[in-house]
């Protein structure tokens, strides 16, 4: 069961979790503070930046064509108006080292971390923000646009969104909790585990929490500013149109500079399924999550799909992973079943071609990598008999890597990294996937 040779089959990365040392940053700032959220700093992180030849001659080897990367902004206009030239031509020496082993480049040009100094400007809230990042990406799309032919705007454009109903389900059940042990103290509240943590990143709301009070002063100080707006923040309804100005923007400058571009953005889409009574509920979220982006994305070339598990939700909300299902390290339910059902129903919607740009588990246990590929390229396939326009799959990710805030404790990757020496140990799910390109 092999895909045809100009089907995109490869692996995706973001600058931030693989490259290390990005020090102007609003993540690495966060990552530092004394109350931070993250349960480790990316440090050097599996110092990518240096040792990316090595990393997709293992992707070329094992048979993959494709790979989804992220240039980082913090990198290239590390202070407000000042971009680094050098930075351009690191990223084009990824460009180039991709084409000579016979990879296609896609390219990211937000993928969550921004400049440390957009954020006290007022970050992902402020009216400020498309124009800065169309300036940006004037920049690099003048001088890497040329080597390029498909650019993902935002990564998971809908992610503040997600996070917002996230962490106010979240703090509902803490508060109930709390209520119901009649004190006010996070500890009778069993420790702050949420129930509900399906949003498709790494997020530790147990800490975001306790830190809250102090964490407030501390970025004050950091960023001046009494609240930082970074993009996976909780957003506001005006913050969402923020992003969609910003990509709107990007995409405006990307068609003006280099119309052979094809450009779009991703998103995080759950497979959300109403059991009985939920469907009103389950067609609310799937509005927030998808619909409601179509006047914005609607013409875009293609749409990158991300997809992780699914969601069940009835008349009193979204379900708990059901009993005995097994659950990956994120502790979403393993239900590769779900990237299937959610290209069908984009497709429904949105006219342009489809790119599944992450899709993947976090295991231990290679071997249920396999069976979660095994089952989710079958549906890919299913979808392509249905004569639906995806174009590729990147599967999350390349490499074991930084999980934001759950910091190193999650193995994504194809390819293993002892951290204390940089070694990479390929996995068996690096040349199975190869095995499906034709
Ligand atoms: C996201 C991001 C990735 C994550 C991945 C695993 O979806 O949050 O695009 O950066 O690492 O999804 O959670």
């Amino acid at each position: 069961m092999q895909f045809e040779k100009d089907f995109f089959l490869g692996a995706a990365t973001a600058a931030h979790q693989v490259e290390g040392g990005n020090i102007h940053s609003d993540y690495w700032a966060q990552e530092h503070m004394v109350h931070t959220d993250f349960l480790e700093p990316s440090g050097d992180a599996v110092d990518h930046y240096h040792r990316y030849t090595e990393d997709i001659r293992l992707m070329a080897q094992a048979g993959l064509n494709a790979y989804r990367f992220s240039i980082e902004w913090a990198r290239i206009e590390p202070e407000e108006g000042q971009f680094d030239e050098a930075q351009v031509l690191h990223y084009r020496d990824v460009i180039n080292t991709c084409r000579e082993n016979g990879i296609e480049p896609v390219v990211t040009l937000l993928h969550f971390t921004s400049p440390k100094w957009l954020i006290s400007k007022g970050g992902w809230e402020s009216d400020e923000t498309p124009g800065y990042f169309a300036r940006y990406t004037r920049y690099v799309m003048e001088r890497l646009g040329a080597d390029l032919r498909y650019v993902c705007t935002i990564n998971e454009a809908n992610m503040g969104i997600q996070v917002a109903a996230i962490a106010k389900r979240y703090m509902q059940q803490m508060m109930a909790k709390m209520q119901a042990a009649g004190t006010d103290g996070l500890a009778a509240a069993g420790g702050g585990k949420a129930q509900d943590t399906t949003v498709q990143m790494g997020l530790n709301l147990e800490k975001m929490l306790a830190n809250q009070k102090a964490a407030e002063a501390e970025r004050m100080e950091l960023f001046g500013v009494p609240k930082t707006e970074c993009f996976t923040s909780p957003r506001t309804p005006h913050g969402d149109e923020i992003v969609m100005e910003a990509h709107k923007a990007a995409r405006a400058v990307i068609r003006k500079l280099m119309p052979h571009v094809r450009v779009g953005l991703t998103l995080s889409l759950h497979d959300i399924q109403a059991l009985p009574g939920g469907e009103e509920r389950a067609a609310k979220e799937w509005d927030e999550e998808f619909l409601h982006y179509l006047p914005a994305i609607k013409d875009d070339d293609f749409l990158g799909v991300q997809n992780y598990t699914r969601t069940r939700m009835d008349a009193s909300g979204t379900l708990p992973v059901p009993d005995g299902a097994e659950v990956t390290q994120m502790d979403y339910e393993f239900y590769p079943q779900a990237l299937a059902n959610v290209l069908r129903r984009v497709a429904a919607d949105f006219k342009g071609d489809l790119l599944v740009t992450e899709n993947g588990i976090a295991t231990s246990d290679d071997n249920r990598r396999v069976a979660f590929l095994q089952t989710a390229l079958c549906g890919v396939k299913s979808c392509l008999e249905e004569n639906l326009p995806v174009k590729g799959y990147f599967y999350w990710s390349l490499l074991d890597n930084f999980e934001w805030q759950k910091g190193y404790s999650m193995t994504f990757g194809l390819i293993a990294v002892d951290r204390t020496t940089q070694t990479r140990h390929p996995k068996e799910s690096l040349t199975y996937l190869g095995s499906y390109h034709g």
